[in-house]
C-alpha cells in the first residue's frame, strides 16, 4: 500500500487516508486501553496543550485527569459503542493552569480495542445554543419544501446563513461517483460552480468509503503542519475514519490552495446505506467549527437526507402514476382498433413524453416509424438486430453506444445512447429511445477569465481542470438512463405487451 502523502495523480485512490499517523493541529488526540485507561499513543502536541508534562506512552490518564472525568467518558464510550460514531462531551476539565481549569470539548469512540480521546480546546457554547434554537425553524423549512431542487437551494441558503463558511454547496453523486454541483450560496465575489459537473476521481473511492461511514469532515486550515502521533512500539498503524482531527491528504489540501480555500467543511449524506451526496463548505480564511457547533449541523444534515428520501420515493410514485395514466390515455381506445401497429406508429409522438429522450422510434411488423432524432434508413435494421440479440423480450439500455455497439454508433451521429423496450410477447417489436451526447450541452459555466495558482501537482488540481476531465470521460455518452426510466419503461412494456398479445389472439381467431 502506498504511504499517506506518498501518491501521486495517478494513485490518489490508493492514499490510506484512514491511516495517516498524524492528526491537524487545531486539537490533540490521546489513546488508551480500555480497561485502565493506561496511555498508548498521543499526538506530539498533547503534552503541551493538555499542561499534562508527565503525559507520555504508559501514564495512567485516572491520575492525570481525575476519576470524574474519566467517569464521563466511560459513559460517552458506551453511547458511541452503540451508536457506532464518536461521542462529544463538552467542556470538560482535563487539567488545571495557573488555579484556572483548562477545558476541552472532547470526541471519544472506540477503535479496534482501543479508547480514542480527541480533544479540541472548549469552545464557548452561545453560538452552539443560538444554532439550537434555530434548528426548528430550519427543520420546519425542510419539512415543507417538496421540490428537490428547491429543497437543495433552501438547505444551502440555510447552512450558510447559520455557519458563515463563504461558500456552501450541495454535491450530488452520479452513478459512475461523478458529482455536480446542484445547489450554491456564496458570497457573490465569488466565482460560481453551480452546475458544474466534476470527475470521480475528484473525490477518490477510499475517500467515499470513509464518508459513508464517518458524517463529517472539516480542514481548519489547508496550510497545516500535521501533528505527528507518538506511540508504543508493535501497535498497528491507528485507524482514524471516525476521527475528528484527522490529518487530510495534501492531495485534497493542495486542491483546495489551488482554489484560494483556507478552511472546508462536509457533511456526508447517505440514503439507503450508500453516499449520495455531501454539503460542501469552503471558507477563505482558516476556520475551526467547534465540536457542539458540527453537531448541530450533522443533525440538520442527517434531517435534510430524510426529506430527500421522502421526495424521492414521492417522485417515484408520481411518476409511476403519470406514466400509467400516459399510457392509459394512449391505450383507452386501442380495444376498437383494426390495425393495432398502424394505431401505435400514429401514437408514437404521444409516447414520447414518457421518459426523457431526444428521439423515440416503433419498429412494428417491420416497419420502422421515428419522432425527434432517430437512427438513418441504412441503421435500422441494425438496430433492429441489436434489440433480437440484446434485449430479446427485456428492456436492454447503453448510455454509451460507441463502447457498446461502434459501428451503429459510427452510423449515427447524433446518437450517443439508446433504451429498448420489448413490446411484444415474442421478441419482434420493440420501442426505441435515443438520447444524445451529454457534453453537447454542458460547458465550464466558471469565470472564463479566472487563472489558478497551482501548487507541485500542477494545474490538474484545479475545478476548471476537474471539469475539463469529466467531459473527457463523458465524451460520446449519454445521460445515463436512470431508475425512473427504466421503470417507467417496464410500465410500458407490460402494457404494449398486453395490447398486443390481444391484437395477435384476434387476428389468429379472425384468420381461423
Ligand atoms: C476529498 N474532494 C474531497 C472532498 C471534496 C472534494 C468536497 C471532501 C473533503 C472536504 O470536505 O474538503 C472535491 N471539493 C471537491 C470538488 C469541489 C469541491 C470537486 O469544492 C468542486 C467545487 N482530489 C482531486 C484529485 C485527487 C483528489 C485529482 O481533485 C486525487 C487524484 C483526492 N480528494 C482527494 C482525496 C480526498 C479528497 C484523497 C480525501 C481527503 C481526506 O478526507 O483525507
Amino acid at each position: 500500500m502506498a504511504e499517506f502523502g506518498q501518491v501521486d495523480l495517478t494513485s490518489c485512490d490508493r492514499e490510506p487516508i484512514h491511516i495517516p499517523g498524524s492528526i491537524q493541529p487545531h486539537g490533540c488526540l490521546l489513546t488508551c486501553t480500555i480497561s485502565d485507561f493506561t496511555v498508548l499513543r498521543h499526538s506530539a502536541n498533547a503534552p503541551a496543550m493538555l499542561q499534562h508534562e508527565g503525559l507520555k506512552v504508559g501514564a495512567d490518564l485516572i491520575a492525570l485527569f481525575g476519576a470524574d472525568v474519566i467517569h464521563d467518558i466511560r459513559n460517552g464510550l458506551t453511547l458511541s459503542v452503540t451508536q457506532r460514531r464518536p461521542v462529544f462531551l463538552l467542556n470538560q476539565t482535563l487539567a488545571k493552569h495557573d488555579g484556572q481549569d483548562l477545558c476541552f470539548d472532547l470526541a471519544v469512540h472506540i477503535v479496534n480495542g482501543e479508547v480514542v480521546l480527541e480533544c479540541e480546546p472548549a469552545a464557548p457554547t452561545q453560538r452552539a445554543t443560538k444554532f439550537l434554537t434555530q434548528l426548528h425553524g430550519m427543520m420546519d423549512r425542510v419539512r415543507k419544501t417538496t421540490d428537490i431542487t428547491r429543497l437543495f437551494d433552501v438547505v444551502t441558503m440555510l447552512m450558510r446563513g447559520l455557519l458563515e463558511y463563504d461558500r456552501v454547496m450541495v454535491y450530488r453523486f452520479a452513478d459512475d461517483w461523478s458529482g455536480k454541483v446542484v445547489s450554491e450560496a456564496r458570497a457573490l465575489s465569488l466565482e460560481s460552480f453551480l452546475g458544474q459537473h466534476f470527475p470521480s476521481a475528484d473525490i477518490p473511492a477510499q475517500a467515499r468509503e470513509l464518508y459513508r461511514r464517518s458524517p463529517i469532515r472539516m480542514i481548519g486550515d489547508v496550510k497545516f503542519t500535521p501533528v505527528p502521533i507518538v506511540e508504543g512500539e508493535g501497535l498497528a498503524p491507528l485507524d482514524m475514519s471516525l476521527g475528528q482531527l484527522r490529518s487530510v491528504s495534501p492531495i485534497h489540501c493542495e486542491y483546495l490552495t489551488n482554489m484560494g480555500v483556507r478552511a472546508s467543511m462536509s457533511i456526508s449524506i447517505v440514503i439507503d446505506g450508500a453516499l449520495w451526496g455531501m454539503i460542501a463548505c469552503h471558507h477563505y480564511a482558516p476556520r475551526v467549527l467547534p465540536i457542539a457547533e458540527r453537531a448541530v449541523v450533522q443533525m440538520f444534515a442527517e434531517f435534510f437526507a430524510l426529506q430527500v428520501i421522502v421526495i424521492l420515493k414521492t417522485t417515484r410514485l408520481q411518476v409511476a402514476e403519470r406514466t400509467h395514466g400516459l399510457i392509459e390515455s394512449v391505450l383507452r381506445n386501442a380495444a376498437s382498433v383494426s390495425d393495432m401497429p398502424a394505431y401505435l406508429r400514429g401514437q408514437i409522438s404521444r409516447l414520447a413524453p414518457l421518459i426523457q429522450s431526444d428521439g423515440i422510434a416503433i419498429w412494428i411488423d417491420g416497419e420502422w416509424t421515428g419522432h425527434g432524432i432517430s437512427a438513418p434508413k441504412d441503421v435500422q435494421n441494425e438496430f433492429v438486430e441489436l434489440a433480437l440479440k440484446k434485449a430479446g423480450t427485456q428492456i436492454w439500455q447503453s448510455d454509451h453506444l460507441v463502447k457498446d455497439h461502434p459501428w451503429i454508433a459510427s452510423h449515427t451521429a447524433h446518437v450517443a445512447g439508446v433504451l429498448i423496450i420489448p413490446i411484444s410477447p415474442q421478441p419482434e417489436n420493440y420501442v426505441f429511445l435515443f438520447r444524445r451526447e451529454i457534453v453537447q450541452t454542458i460547458n465550464w459555466g466558471g469565470d472564463p477569465q479566472k487563472t489558478y495558482e497551482h501548487g507541485p501537482h500542477g494545474p490538474r488540481l484545479t475545478p476548471r481542470q476537474s471539469f475539463a476531465i469529466w467531459k473527457e470521460q463523458v465524451h460520446e455518452r449519454c445521460l445515463p438512463w436512470s431508475s425512473f426510466d427504466i421503470e417507467a419503461a417496464g410500465q410500458l412494456r407490460s402494457a404494449l405487451i398486453e395490447v398486443m398479445g390481444v391484437y395477435h389472439q384476434q387476428q389468429l381467431s379472425e384468420r381461423a
